[in-house]
């Protein structure tokens, strides 16, 4: 009974050859694995259970395998935030995704895509309309290579910052331009602003276009939709709960007609000015412009959409 026992015992705890050990000399294994040879080498692996690749490396180990680099930036794919596109790793939103491959690069919960369009739901200015693509994003992390920046203009803490105390209006241009039906999205805070002082963003080139922002008008906070070729506003909202400090989503839209209507949401309330018709031409590049204020931008979001 007790040599019995013991057997049992043997049995149970007798050390079987891991699959991924090396075959022995004449290529034997031990029962139940098989003799293949994997990337030069003579391996047991369990029939059918183990593909040969992973045999080798439940053999080698991970750390073993020479490290994978598929778009050759320098950074392995285990730590790539867009392996397959050689740029640099900022992330936004902080989500892993790096945001030259992120279909949403501000909101971390956007894996919810309604209409099934290229925008996630928290991108999508139409969740329930397809039609709707991510042109162009820049979260302000360095200056943005080959943009238009105007003096006033400095990057630092991940955000645009613009500075000045009076003069004319000072531009931040995207090297790209946009044509047909476009958003352009910030998030801002204003620190300070000037009696004849604004912040907005727009569409336009270098020194003309149309913006929509926040700017004091006969001493009242104002969302402004401000004409930049002919120097004049357009239309405006008064905002009389502003608050200096406080977040504020600012968005552009220009529908297919050249109507521009200008938005902004800071708390829980929410602006619209009036459309206006706009005639510029077609493509335009995004913008951002201050005059006379201090404030800072997190990022510039264009979408284009044919949903309007
Ligand atoms: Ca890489
Ligand atoms: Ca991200
Ligand atoms: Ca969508
Ligand atoms: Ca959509």
């Amino acid at each position: 009974m007790r040599s019995w026992v013991l057997l049992v015992l043997a049995g149970c705890y007798a050390p079987t050859a891991p699959a991924g050990a090396p075959c022995a000399d004449n290529r034997t294994c031990p029962e139940g694995l098989v003799c293949e040879t994997v990337g030069g080498a003579d391996v047991c692996i369990l029939p059918g259970t183990l593909t040969p690749d992973a045999a080798v490396d439940a053999w080698y180990g991970d750390e073993m395998l020479p490290p994978v680099d598929r778009d050759g930036d320098g950074v392995t794919d285990d730590a790539d935030l867009c392996p397959d596109i050689a740029d640099d790793q900022h992330d936004e939103d902080g989500d892993r995704i790096g945001d030259a491959c992120d279909p949403c690069p501000i909101a971390k919960q956007s894996t919810v895509n309604t209409d099934g369009d290229g925008l996630p739901d928290n991108c999508d200015p139409f969740p329930m309309m397809d039609g709707d693509e991510l042109a162009l994003f820049h979260g302000f992390h360095v200056s943005p290579p080959s943009w238009f920046v105007g003096s006033g203009w400095s990057f630092a803490q991940d955000a645009a910052t613009f500075s000045q105390e009076g003069g004319t209006p000072r531009f931040l241009t995207a090297a790209g331009s946009v044509a047909g039906a476009a958003i352009v999205m910030t998030q801002l805070t204003v620190n300070a602003l000037a009696m004849d002082g604004g912040i907005g963003i727009g569409l336009g080139t270098p020194q003309s276009g149309i913006s929509c922002g926040l700017a004091i008008r006969n001493g009242v906070p104002q969302l402004l939709l401000y004409d930049i070729d002919a120097l004049v506003d357009r239309a405006m909202t008064a905002i009389p709960e502003f608050e200096l400090d406080a977040p504020c989503v600012l968005l552009l839209v220009r529908d297919e007609k050249q109507e521009v209507t200008c938005m902004a949401a800071t708390g829980m309330d929410t602006y619209t000015t009036m459309q206006v018709s706009d005639s510029q031409p077609d493509a335009l590049q995004p913008l951002a412009v201050g005059r006379a204020v201090e404030a800072s931008l997190l990022y510039l979001l264009v979408t284009t959409t044919t949903s309007m």
